[in-house]
């Protein structure tokens, strides 16, 4: 039988590129995206498209019946600097949509979930650098403590009653396609798009702020590596330490600078500055690299060269220059 696919949070940073992969791999009609509101035309043009809030559980039975679905990826999350900005809505949001899933995967008998875990399940106490896949999480974000109890909720659905869940603890993803919203790490994002449409960035993170990250290329096979691999090579039920790069503000300014060497950038860091120094620099992710064959394959400079060539000038950058 063909896997059906549900996406929930699909036009999202993130959802909004695995939608597209996922379609190409399975079929347009296989693959359900789904989110709270509609996301770009083409996109939803492109196969079935379903309006589901993810803390409504009725409504995603209803899809999940509907459609005979088999596969569920939750991508719906609030990032770490909103959360801390409405600390119990991010709770209620990433814990219950989990929770939902995990449920309807035991009672539905869906076949796999995927969830998003994230290197913010690391706090001050955990170690900074090579930070291994076992050690102390104690988060200092909502966000964080979220992620660190859905791996555990994770974990417990999978020993108790089987279900077949795989995460990965994503870095910073940066991609050119659709824009990340709320999250820390998007300076990483914003700094493409200033330094092509302005030629200017100022940055909410001081300019010695090293943090794990990667394009959203490499986040996506790893996303969908996982969920092809075989169930004997998942040995962590909890979530995959996942690593490509870790660079720092001034750094990659410096590697945007030998395309555009006029760009400037200046400082100016805000509350985002804490929740970085609270997260690792750089993560061992050896355990995936082992366990079913993760590999990545852009680092910065491939990763500045494809951005700086997908981003389009804004209009307004183009009626300054007519
Ligand atoms: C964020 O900054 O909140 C996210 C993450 C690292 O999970 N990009």
């Amino acid at each position: 039988m063909n896997d059906t696919i549900l996406i929930l949070g699909a036009c999202g940073q993130i959802g909004t590129e695995l939608t597209q992969k996922l379609r190409k791999i399975y079929g347009d009609q296989q693959v359900i995206a789904s989110d709270i509101r509609e996301g770009q035309k083409e996109f939803l043009n492109s196969g079935p498209f379903e309006i589901i809030n993810a803390m409504d559980k009725d409504a995603i039975l209803e899809v999940v019946k509907k459609y005979k679905v088999t596969q569920v990826y939750l991508m719906a999350a609030m990032l770490s600097a909103t959360a801390e900005k409405v600390p119990l809505k991010a709770w209620d949001l990433n814990m219950q949509s989990l929770l939902h899933v995990l449920e309807l995967a035991k009672d539905m008998h869906i076949k796999k979930v995927y969830w998003p875990s994230s290197i913010a399940v690391f706090g001050s106490t955990s170690p900074k650098i090579n930070t291994p896949q076992q050690t102390i999480t104690e988060p200092s974000t909502v966000y964080g403590i979220s992620k660190v109890s859905g791996e555990h909720w994770c974990n417990y659905y999978h020993n108790k009653y089987g279900v077949d869940v795989r995460s990965l603890r994503y870095p910073g993803i940066i991609s050119w396609k659709t824009k990340p919203g709320g999250g820390t790490t998007d300076y990483a994002v914003d700094i493409y798009f200033k330094a092509k449409e302005e030629g200017a960035y100022e940055c909410f993170l001081g300019e010695d702020t090293n943090l794990p990250m990667m394009y959203m290329e490499d986040a996506i096979n790893a996303t969908i590596q996982i969920m092809q691999a075989p169930q004997e090579n998942i040995k962590i039920r909890t979530s995959y330490n996942l690593a490509a790069m870790s660079f720092t503000p001034k750094v990659i300014a410096e590697e945007i600078q030998k395309y555009i060497p006029e760009f400037k950038i200046t400082y100016a860091p805000d509350f985002r500055q804490e929740i970085a120094d609270s997260w690792p620099q750089i993560i061992d992710d050896t355990p995936a690299r082992e366990d079913w064959g993760w590999k990545h394959a852009f680092d910065l400079e491939l990763m500045t060269k494809e951005m700086l060539r997908n981003i389009q000038p804004t209009t307004n950058e183009l009626l300054k220059v007519l």
